[in-house]
């Protein structure tokens, strides 16, 4: 594609999707994420950008999915999927930036600067998957996404309303034909047909029902599940909620968001005790279980008791199968309850990496094992299988002895099972019924594995979150000055007391943790860290307060 053709990218903008406003925009951990009305020409030009990576990846095909996850219905987002089905490389993520924030008269000199960099050959053929969640505002931007693809010559497709995973799963299939059919219904094929063949092979026993009651988020996920559930044949009965009918809004107060911060159930959903249920995120990557007493409390079984169940059954499954060689290990963040970090390596004496904060720092870490699961305490997980784990598993499934071989077979039905892209809520739903039902459990025993340390987290807005830096794994902040010795102090007054800031990379706030041996410690020590933050870091509006 010659220079000049490139004045198409500039009248492009400025007709459909100029530039109209000052706010700088950052691709984050999320990608770029904010109100909606800022986005239109930032998506458009990650049409651009998509375009060029996928040229540089010699024509693979690229996504671009349009949403903000768990945020409230006037935010929207956006981010790149990379060949495998993996986040944006990092390198990239300035380049993004950059592109996303120049003026509209100078698109046309940094898209040429950007191809020169990145040395991407504008003479090759280019390919973008775009998918968006259920936001009014996604059809805008999906099409602005298009456009952007379309000025570069690169050839779009879009894929209407579909999860996050079922995006990265589509591109992933794309550029890896033996990994499934890159269509919606390529994923059911794969996914779902799994899940019923493991069901066909266990019969229902000990306290496993098949009844799930299921928090749709009002997005995306609860209607898939909705289009899934019509081809469970009674292996698991689907009691779906919050599905966005009846005036609910998108996040608002339901999700698993909404539910592993606020440690509380969502509305729209008539609770039965001891009943179990899955609540979903607004875009169906994350997945936190839970349960009501009878004294109608919340009994929470969030990322870290979803990988454990996961981390423990596959074990079981690879001994059964004689494939122990095989290396098993957990993946987990600073926000993983201590209790679960403990009851993984002292009881099950499965190794831990611990990892920054976001998605693409734990599925880098999981990759270094033949079996990585990996899980942020929100939910977010998946579990990723080496080219070698598959290979040895396989072998056994034709070769092994009659009970290796059955073993071996059910392995390989969880594979599929699994959305190795990325945490996707619906194939983790599936993965952990598949255990609870395999092993007779109800969501009473599951939950009495372990118990966590009640914990806490709260936010702060300060005037410029940058100020805070960390080291170890977030665990530790080595500026502002100062903080870190105070956190230490008010940590000891405590048992069983930890507690850690960062700055998140989704919103403009420091972040606040702690654990401790009851709430009441718990919710007090994240004030007095809170107030720390507000102390030390530049805090703005409001000192936060102590609890009552
Ligand atoms: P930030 O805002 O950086 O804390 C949040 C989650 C991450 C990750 C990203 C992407 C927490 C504490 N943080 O990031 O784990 O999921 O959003 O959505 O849950
Ligand atoms: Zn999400």
């Amino acid at each position: 594609m010659p220079p000049s053709s490139l004045r198409v990218v500039y009248a492009f903008a400025r007709e459909m999707h100029p530039k109209t406003t000052d706010v700088f925009i950052q691709y984050g951990t999320a990608g770029f994420r904010t109100k909606a009305s800022l986005l239109e020409h930032v998506v458009y030009r990650m049409g651009l950008l998509a375009v060029l990576r996928s040229r540089v990846k010699n024509g693979r095909t690229i996504g671009i999915m349009i949403t903000a996850s768990h945020n409230l219905e006037p935010d929207n987002g956006v981010k790149l999927v990379d060949p495998d089905g993996e986040m944006l490389e990092q390198s990239w993520e300035e380049i993004a930036t950059r592109l996303a924030n120049v003026s509209d008269n100078d698109l046309e000199s940094t898209t040429a600067e950007i191809i020169k960099q990145v040395n991407s050959d504008m003479t090759l053929k280019a390919s973008v998957y775009i998918g968006m969640d259920t936001r009014y505002t996604s059809p805008r931007l999906a099409a602005a996404a298009v456009h952007g693809v379309m000025a570069l010559k690169g050839t779009p497709k879009e894929f209407g309303i579909v999860t996050t995973p079922m995006l990265h799963f589509c591109v992933k299939c794309r550029n890896d034909n033996t990994y499934g059919t890159p269509t919606e219904e390529g994923y059911y094929e794969k996914i779902v047909g799994a899940f019923k063949n493991i069901s066909q092979k266990l019969p229902v026993v000990g306290n496993y029902n098949t009844t799930l009651y299921v928090d749709g988020a009002n997005g995306v996920g609860g209607k898939k599940l909705n289009i899934i559930k019509k081809s469970l044949d009674g292996e698991l009965d689907l009691v779906l909620c919050n599905l966005g009918g009846n005036g609910g809004k998108l996040n608002l107060n339901c999700g698993a968001d909404f539910v592993k911060v606020s440690q509380k159930p969502p509305v729209g959903i008539e609770h039965v005790p001891f009943q179990r249920v899955a609540s979903l995120d607004g875009d169906g990557d994350r997945l936190i279980y839970y349960y009501v007493d009878d004294k109608n409390e919340i009994h929470l079984l969030d990322g870290d008791q979803i990988a454990i169940l996961l981390a423990s059954y596959i074990t079981e499954l690879l001994k059964s199968c004689g494939a122990q060689e095989l290396r098993l290990g957990l993946v987990q963040t600073a926000y993983a309850n201590g209790a679960s970090t403990r009851y993984i390596t002292q009881e099950l004496k499965i190794p831990v990496t611990c990892v920054k904060t976001g998605v693409k720092h734990l599925h880098h870490a999981a990759l270094s094992y033949d079996i990585g699961i990996y899980f942020e305490a929100n939910g977010h997980g998946t579990v990723v299988y080496s080219k070698e784990a598959k290979n040895v598993v396989r072998k056994i499934a034709e070769e092994g002895e009659a009970e290796q071989r059955k073993a071996a077979q059910l392995l390989l039905n969880f594979i599929d099972v699994t959305n190795e892209t990325v945490g996707d809520a619906i194939s983790d739903l599936f993965l952990v019924e598949s255990v609870l039902r395999a092993r007779g459990l109800g969501v009473r025993d599951w939950a009495a594995l372990y118990r966590d340390l009640p914990c806490r987290q709260l936010k702060v807005t300060v005037q410029d979150r940058n100020v805070i830096s960390t080291t170890d794994a977030e665990r530790q902040c080595t500026s502002p000055e100062g903080l870190q010795t105070k956190i230490n102090e008010l940590v000891s007054k405590y048992t069983s007391g930890r507690s850690f800031v960062r700055a998140s990379g989704t919103e403009d706030v420091v972040r606040v943790y702690s654990e401790a041996d009851t709430q009441e410690s718990a919710d007090k020590l994240a004030a007095e860290v809170a107030q720390a933050v507000f102390d030390l870091a530049g805090g703005v509006g409001d000192r936060p307060e102590l609890p009552e």
